[in-house]
């Protein structure tokens, strides 16, 4: 397959200022006619070329003229008309059949609707037109359809115009005033109910916001309208961006590849991400609906009101909106836990992607398939580097920035460097080597090592930078890297300020006066770089630092490390002293000044997959035994408190307060050590916790913690939830999902098993997710040394991409991470990967993920 470069760049040679589109709907033969005005860019003689894929032209049309068969081509599905003028009308008629359209990529039928997905490149598989993001159009949409399946009939922009045919049928006209690219192009048909609310903006507008779902749907849909309108007004208060058109309306659709999608006034969502109750969605899920429903929001300003030049700049929006919904997010809850999370999302997803065969910079080089590159890179790591630019700022300073940004690029499509220049101009700072985050891929290493004078009474602290090479950059320049640190006197257990240092050589040294004693260090407080820092603390550093650090993530981070360094330890066959990480968990435990949710992320275990990224080599089998262990020991000796807390932080009626959120996350904490303790009545106390919840987070948690043991209450909960939950699709994943990611000698078999169930379905991308996606991020299953493991995912690959070839490609990356295993391992995963590869007609989706894991 061709690879596209970012060095390729080319402004496109015709434009296109307006589009006329006619949709007259219908899920197995619905037609379209587009009327496009072109305009030619710059003086050049080159043809009108209009990308199309699976199209068949039934009219070409010239300023009115039709065109004879000869008088265009089409080349690789795109369509070719010379022409002589500098501007013409082009009409063309199509025809598709959405109720075919399996890739979910175009226009779609999903449960009686009818919808589109454009982004990245979906236009093009609705109507032949230039798709790439830096054509820029004003939109005029007619639909027409039955009333019956289709009474409702939304698109882009404010609806102008409606009424009904002579031949029965209804018809609705929208129009857009903002040019956009054709990634945001959506409409929506389908018989729909509308939780309808409004909105003042801060000139005093008022905007009619609705929320569009299945009529049995509307009582889940309240949480997401807060969050809608509390997004409204942050993005007000933080950025002063105010929304621009008369009306919003986000659809909640139940087949799509991704969390949401931003189109201009008319969201399209995962109905995973708008409909929540606490009796189907856990604390998590109504966070996540939150978070999706801000991040898309902003995207009206951040993607929309300024787009991207071309598919390399994606983090330009991605990322910055990831930043903007991580904070929103942040206000509306906790600051120190929301970081905690977010950094655990982008050590488990991203830094494995940096240290893989698919590693990539944040503005990468090259793709083959855009869909690809919609990656933790572009998104968590960009949010990164927009955070690390708003340190190093100060918050007036990076406010300026962005006014910049936003003022200077209004309506266009911008790049990255657009970004950081705005920001050096605007906050009056030189980015210069900074602009490397953007440029090589892969996470930078840094080794910090204090040395004390007692004589002078100074410490010196040298840092010195790495980074490994990762594909296509084998050498690699120093970066610019923020550290906030602080040095804490033992006696008195303060520092005197931190600072924030500036890492810009492969190896500097710091000194600070005035210290008798050696200090403990505290580094990268809140995560203020995404590196890996090294550090010669002692446990009993550590263990300092995790009861006195008045940073939260980095409290947080020395009991981490405190955890890993033990079991770490272990695994290598080390004497390890276990007790002080009991001791560390009792004292942080039965802290009053902590909050709960603060608690229960801190005294968590680091996770399987987060232990292996610290060896050489992983040993799935090792790290389970030596986690469940140390999580034995932790139940065992502190029972009587693990009792305790799961008694008393139980709540007398449900309340989605941060104090109650709080507690329930310490709960299901509580219950996980109790039932790892293996006192005999563990799986009872997880049975009733079950059966008496009114809520679905400690429903769900204690399920999973039955799911990782073997009792009858196991087999019980699952049958029960399953019979509760059978019609509830989004609930239903849970249940596969929950079995697919459980701690459980046989998972594996369940999960071939499960993949054969009548519920299981490939053709919904919820449920492959839930099962699959699920299972490949279970270490110690998903490598049963077997080699099972690998050969479902496989298999499920190979059937996906026939019809989905997006989702399928997802699944792809754990089997590229064979050189992190041993050599048996390795081989069975390189061999399913060669066996995927020689599958004839393989989507270049696919190839292109499986391609680069196996170089
Ligand atoms: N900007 C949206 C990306 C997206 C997408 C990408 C590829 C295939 C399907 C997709 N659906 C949505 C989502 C976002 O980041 O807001
Ligand atoms: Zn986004």
């Amino acid at each position: 397959p061709a690879i596209i470069r970012r060095q390729d760049y080319r402004p496109p040679d015709w434009l296109v200022p307006e589009i006329d589109l006619d949709f007259a709907l219908d899920p197995a033969r619905t037609q379209i006619r587009a009327v496009l005005s072109v305009a030619r860019n710059g003086a050049h003689d080159r043809y009108l070329k209009l990308d199309g894929d699976g199209l068949v032209p039934l009219e070409v049309k010239v300023d009115g003229r039709p065109l004879e068969s000869g008088e265009w081509t089409l080349d690789g599905g795109a369509l070719i008309i010379p022409l002589t003028g500098d501007a013409h009308q082009i009409e063309t008629l199509v025809e598709l059949a959405p109720e075919n359209n399996s890739k979910l990529m175009g226009l779609y039928a999903s449960g009686g609707l009818l919808c589109t997905q454009c982004e990245a490149e979906g236009f093009r598989r609705i109507t032949f037109f230039p798709d790439r993001p830096d054509v820029l159009s004003r939109y005029s949409v007619r639909m027409e359809a039955d009333p019956a399946r289709f009474p409702v009939l939304l698109a882009n922009g404010d609806p102008i115009e409606q009424g009904s045919s002579a031949d029965g049928r209804h018809w609705a006209r929208w129009t857009d005033p903002f040019p956009k690219p054709c990634y945001l192009f959506a409409l929506v048909a389908g018989d729909l109910a509308c939780n309808a609310d409004s909105f003042v903006t801060m000139s005093g507008r008022e905007v009619k916001l609705g929320i569009w779902v299945k009529e049995a749907d509307l009582p889940r849909t309240g949480h997401a309208m807060e969050a809608l309108k509390n997004s409204m007004a942050w993005d007000e208060r933080v950025y002063g961006r105010e929304y621009d058109l008369d009306v919003f309306n986000i659809v909640a659709v139940a087949d799509f590849n991704f969390g949401a999608m931003e189109n201009k006034g008319l969201n399209i969502f995962n109905s995973r991400y708008i409909l929540a109750d606490p009796e189907t969605a856990t604390d998590i899920d109504y966070d996540g609906v939150e978070g999706v429903v801000a991040h898309e929001y902003f995207h009206n300003w951040s993607g929309n009101r300024v787009t991207c030049r071309d598919w390399f700049q994606l983090s330009l929006k991605e990322g910055f909106t990831v930043f903007r919904d991580q904070n929103f997010s942040a206000d509306m809850g906790s600051h120190a836990v929301k970081r905690i999370e977010d950094v655990r999302v982008l050590r488990a997803a991203q830094f494995q992607e940096d240290a893989g065969p698919l590693a990539h910079p944040v503005r990468p080089e090259s793709y083959i398939e855009i869909s690809n590159f919609y990656t933790a890179t572009i998104y968590n790591k960009g949010a990164e580097l927009i955070r690390m630019m708003a340190l190093m700022l100060g918050p007036e300073r990076f406010r300026a920035g962005s006014d910049l940004y936003f003022k200077r690029h209004d309506g266009q499509a911008a790049t990255c460097e657009d970004f950081v220049r705005a920001m050096e101009e605007g906050g009056g700072i030189d980015l210069g080597q900074f602009r490397r985050w953007y440029e090589q891929a892969g996470t930078p290493h840094v080794r910090a090592t204090l040395r004390h004078d007692e004589a002078t009474q100074t410490v010196e602290l040298l840092l010195e930078q790495s980074m490994p090479p990762t594909p296509g950059q084998p050498d690699k320049q120093p970066m610019a890297i923020p550290l906030r640190t602080a040095l804490f006197d033992r006696i008195g257990s303060a520092h005197k300020g931190e600072e924030l240092l500036m890492l810009t050589q492969p190896q500097q040294s710091f000194t600070f006066g005035g210290f008798a004693e050696a200090p403990v260090l505290s580094i990268n407080r809140g995560f203020s770089a995404p590196v890996i820092v090294a550090t010669d603390r002692s446990q009993g550093d550590l263990a300092f630092l995790s009861a006195h650090d008045d940073d939260p993530f980095a409290r947080y981070e020395a009991m981490q490390q405190l955890m890993v360094n033990v079991l770490v330890g272990r695994i290598a066959g080390q004497n390890v002293d276990e007790a002080a990480v009991v001791a560390a968990i009792r004292d942080t435990v039965v802290d009053p000044h902590l909050d709960p949710a603060f608690i229960a992320e801190a005294i968590r275990l680091p996770s399987e997959a987060y232990l292996g990224d610290q060896m050489a080599k992983v040993d799935p089998d090792a790290i389970h035994i030596a986690r469940d262990a140390l999580q034995r020991r932790i139940g065992q000796e502190l029972e009587p408190l693990w009792r305790d807390i799961h008694a008393r932080t139980k709540a007398n009626s449900f309340s989605l307060s941060s104090a109650a959120k709080g507690a329930r996350k310490l709960r299901n904490t509580a219950l996980i050590c109790l039932v790892a303790s293996g006192v005999p009545d563990g799986a009872a106390v997880a049975f009733s916790q079950f059966d008496e919840a009114d809520n679905m987070t400690e429903r769900q948690a204690a399920l999973a913690t039955l799911a990782n043991g073997a009792s009858d209450e196991r087999e019980a909960a699952l049958d029960i939830f399953y019979n509760r939950y059978r019609n509830d699709a989004l609930t239903l994943d849970k249940w596969f999902q929950t079995q697919a990611f459980a701690l459980h000698p046989d998972t594996v078999d369940l999960v071939e098993e499960l993949g054969r169930h009548p519920d299981f379905t490939l053709s919904n991308p919820n449920r492959v997710r839930s099962l699959y996606g699920a299972f490949g991020g279970n270490q110690w299953a998903f490598h049963h040394r077997s080699g099972k493991g690998y050969r479902l995912v496989a298999n499920c690959i190979i059937a996906l991409d026939k019809l989905n070839p997006q989702t399928a490609a997802r699944l792809v990356p754990p089997l590229g991470r064979w050189c992190r295993f041993d050599d048996e391992r390795a081989a069975l995963m390189r061999g399913e990967l060669q066996r995927i590869l020689a599958e004839p007609g393989l989507s270049k989706d696919v190839t292109e993920q499986v391609g680069k894991s196996l170089e």
